[in-house]
């Protein structure tokens, strides 16, 4: 190969590393890329989460209507271990609060009277457990935006990181926080919000897989980062179906 042409190919080559470099650019400033993009899943990871957010940033899943409500919705339904629980459960969970902070201007914290005060939104759509059972069933809550609007979000946020009282950490980006599916859950099928499936409250996102439906919600952080937060679990970040 003569030097000329060589040198041609390497400015191809450099001019073609410099085009990923620009896509992925982009593709960071249109939300396209995971905070799981690196490691030995994240090429995966980065493509389910880019054509996600590419075709279904904003649709709606699947609601059912009635009479398709599972007879028998499956519950893991562990009870919560320590005496936090029952003493909350004791008192009508009057003494239970969501607590907000973070990047918010108003951070505190939320009762779950004052959660049913703000706008219902109710939803017959199924849930789906990775282990491949799935049910259908009514869910009725407060959607997250409304949570998210009281509290004061900083346009610098990025994530909602979510934590509940059997110690889950999980976490949102805010397409998905503010998708109009995902609610602040504290009813099902026209009663209330049973222990066995996370009572009193649960977040409800139908968008992606059960285990990112965390039971027993009692906190909410709003961050531009999710370095160092979130637990190794095995489990893929973002889990759209
Ligand atoms: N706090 C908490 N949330 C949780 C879990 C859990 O063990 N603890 N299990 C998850 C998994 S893997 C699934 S599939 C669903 C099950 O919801 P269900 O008990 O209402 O059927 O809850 C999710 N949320
Ligand atoms: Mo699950």
């Amino acid at each position: 190969m003569s030097n000329p042409s060589r040198r041609k190919l390497i400015t191809a080559g450099l001019a073609g590393a410099a085009g990923v470099a620009a896509a992925a650019g982009v593709a960071g400033q249109q939300g396209l890329i995971p905070p799981d993009w690196g490691g030995l899943y994240g090429c995966g990871h980065t493509l389910t989460y880019g054509a996600q957010r590419l075709l279904t940033r904003y649709a709606n899943v699947r609601e059912f209507s009635r009479n398709q409500i599972s007879k028998t919705p499956h519950p893991k339904g562990d009870p919560l271990k320590g005496d936090e629980f029952p003493r909350l459960a004791a008192g009508g969970f009057r003494d239970w609060r969501l607590k907000v902070d973070g990047m918010v201007d108003r951070p505190g914290s939320f009762s779950l009277a004052e959660l049913k005060n703000l706008p219902v939104r109710s939803h017959i759509t199924q849930l789906v457990c990775e282990e491949g059972w799935s049910y259908i069933a009514e869910w009725t809550g407060a959607p997250l935006s409304q949570v998210l609007q009281m509290a004061g979000v900083s346009p610098r946020a990025r994530f909602v990181v979510y934590a509940s009282m059997d110690g889950w950490v999980d976490a949102l980006d805010m397409d998905d926080a503010r998708h109009g599916q995902t609610l602040v859950s504290y009813g099902m099928n026209g009663g209330e919000l049973v222990a066995g499936h996370g009572g009193p409250m649960r977040l409800r996102l139908p968008k992606q897989l059960g285990y990112k439906s965390m039971k027993f919600l009692n906190r909410l952080t709003l961050t531009d980062t999710l370095k160092g937060v979130l637990p190794e679990s095995g489990y893929s970040w973002y889990a759209g179906i």
